[in-house]
């Protein structure tokens, strides 16, 4: 059976996700603070565990929302959940604490209903978006789950927040899983994929499916090559001599907060990059808007357009048919014979998009959509093709580095910090490095050679961070958080022990 077909694991110990020696170690240190802080804030002892890892994206950055195949791994970092019923007798209350002070603990009604306040973002609203996004896909499954009831939950995160490597999917599947697991639910790979995406849309983020898609499907031991629509992963055994490096930038990416001028905007930019691009390609402007959502709807056009011209490559419609200069909503708007604000009239948060932005850059968003989508496949060729184990390591570090020029140049969601870093990576011997992630902040990935790893991250230390420990930025002891090798994880799983 395809591991997609698969439930959610339910495992009754902690070494099939943790192995053994030291993670199993720290692993089982975790879930005896968990259970113990459950029980010290809400008496009793949690029904069910969840877990769900966040991931590093290798290759394919900013183009799984608009369909194309995307290739990450999951970390070792995850989000553990405890979770009870609170008793009959209780206030019909969602009660999401975290072992981590920082974080104070969130209340909300147990009506799965609710909105979530956006404009007051906190932390446990996370949660919600599983819990609402759970309840939402049972009713279209017609699984009854009877009165809400509350609910005490206790958080722990290792991935670090803000940092490119989706706490947020890691943080959402868990909670969205340990629910599932409270309702004595369980689905196939597959579905809970598909379906934990659209929770998380309940933030306000227009996300693509990567995250979850990775969180929940991931094997130890492999990258995985995602498509959409459905979803799948195919495995990918990386080359031997190898190993990612993953290195904090130290500029925290803020994207919920930041969504209508960074993450939403690049994804409307996309859309109208392909309704413009549609209608210079022959498509009526009637049809344009209902029939057009993303790049990949375009790609068939596209393509047929180069080839007709000796190309094969979609891209070259871009650089025919789109100009350089940004695209005014005027502009647009006489092109397509429609105001904008009606296009995207069933999304507010489109429309917060169009209302902070002054043009749209289409010809660049659309170009570095279709270069990167290429950038995968020819990730994935190179994996499995013949050549040595050195020749593929350096092939697949000029992908990373041709990505992050694009995410850079044309994509613009890099900032000076990564700049810096990828730089330093690149200066220190990586074989490639690129920002990973939305990015606008968060982390960079290297592919090192293995034997020089060690000498890698000395120099990383020396030549980024040591200013920063010197003014404070982060604390001597602490790099390890912030510079670390990979190996990838494996994905979610419930524990009943
Ligand atoms: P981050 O910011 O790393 O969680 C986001 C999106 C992905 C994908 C990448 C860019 C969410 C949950 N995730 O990842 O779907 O679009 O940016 O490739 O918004
Ligand atoms: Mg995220």
């Amino acid at each position: 059976m395809d591991e997609e077909e698969l439930a959610i694991p339910i495992f009754s110990t902690l070494e099939p996700v943790y192995g053994e020696g030291s993670p199993l170690e720290e692993a089982q240190l975790r879930f005896k603070t968990l259970k113990s802080k459950f029980t010290e804030i809400f008496g009793g002892e949690p029904q069910v565990y969840a877990r769900s890892p966040g991931r590093v994206n290798l290759i394919g950055e900013h183009i799984d929302y608009e369909g194309y195949s995307v290739l990450p791994m999951a970390i070792r970092q995850d989000t553990i959940i405890a979770i009870g019923r609170a008793g009959a007798g209780d206030p019909k209350l969602l009660r999401i604490a975290n072992v981590n002070e920082k974080y104070a603990m969130c209340t909300y009604q147990a009506d799965p209903h609710q909105e979530i306040d956006l404009k007051n973002h906190k932390w446990g609203h996370y949660f919600l978006c599983g819990y609402k996004g759970f309840f939402e896909y049972a009713k279209t499954k017609g699984v009854d789950l009877g009165e809400p009831i509350g609910l005490n939950i206790i958080v722990d995160g290792t991935v670090p927040t803000g940092s490119g490597l989706s706490s947020s999917a890691a943080f959402v599947c868990s909670a969205t899983i340990a629910i599932m697991a409270t309702f004595h639910v369980n689905l196939p790979k597959k579905e809970v994929a598909q379906f934990t995406c659209e929770c998380e849309r309940h933030i306000g983020t227009q996300s693509g499916g990567m995250d979850q898609a990775i969180s929940i499907m991931a094997k130890s031991g492999y990258a995985e090559l995602i498509d959409f629509n459905p979803i799948r992963a195919s495995d990918v055994q990386l080359p031997a001599g190898g190993t990612f490096i993953i290195a904090h930038s130290l500029a925290e990416s803020q994207k919920a907060v930041t969504a209508a001028t960074n993450y939403n905007n690049r994804v409307v930019e996309c859309r109208l990059a392909a309704i413009v691009l549609s209608v210079k390609l022959g498509k009526s402007a009637k049809n344009v808007v209902s029939e057009v959502k993303t790049l990949s709807d375009v790609e068939g056009l596209c393509l047929e357009y180069a080839e007709k011209h000796g190309s094969s490559d979609p891209g070259f419609a871009v650089m025919k048919l789109l100009k350089e200069e940004p695209y005014t909503a005027e502009d647009i708007e006489a092109i397509i014979n429609e105001p904008l604000a009606s296009v995207f009239k069933s999304s507010p948060t489109s429309l917060d998009v169009l209302r902070a932005a002054k043009s749209f850059k289409l010809f660049q968003r659309a170009s570095h959509v279709y270069s990167e989508a290429k950038r995968v496949y020819a990730f994935r060729d190179t994996v499995l093709s013949n050549l040595s184990d050195e020749d593929k390591l350096q092939k697949l570090g000029d992908l990373m580095n041709e990505s992050h020029n694009s995410c850079s140049v044309l994509y613009e969601c890099s900032c000076p910090e990564l700049e810096e870093l990828v730089k330093i990576c690149r200066d220190k011997g990586a074989l490639g490095a690129r920002l990973t992630g939305a990015g606008w902040g968060g982390c960079a990935v290297a592919l090192v050679k293995e034997n020089i790893v060690p000498q890698f991250i000395i120099n990383l230390k020396e030549c980024f961070y040591q200013t920063r420990i010197e003014k404070g930025i982060i604390g001597k002891n602490e790099l390890g958080l912030y510079v670390f090798a990979s190996k990838p994880s494996s994905g979610a799983a419930i524990f009943k022990f």
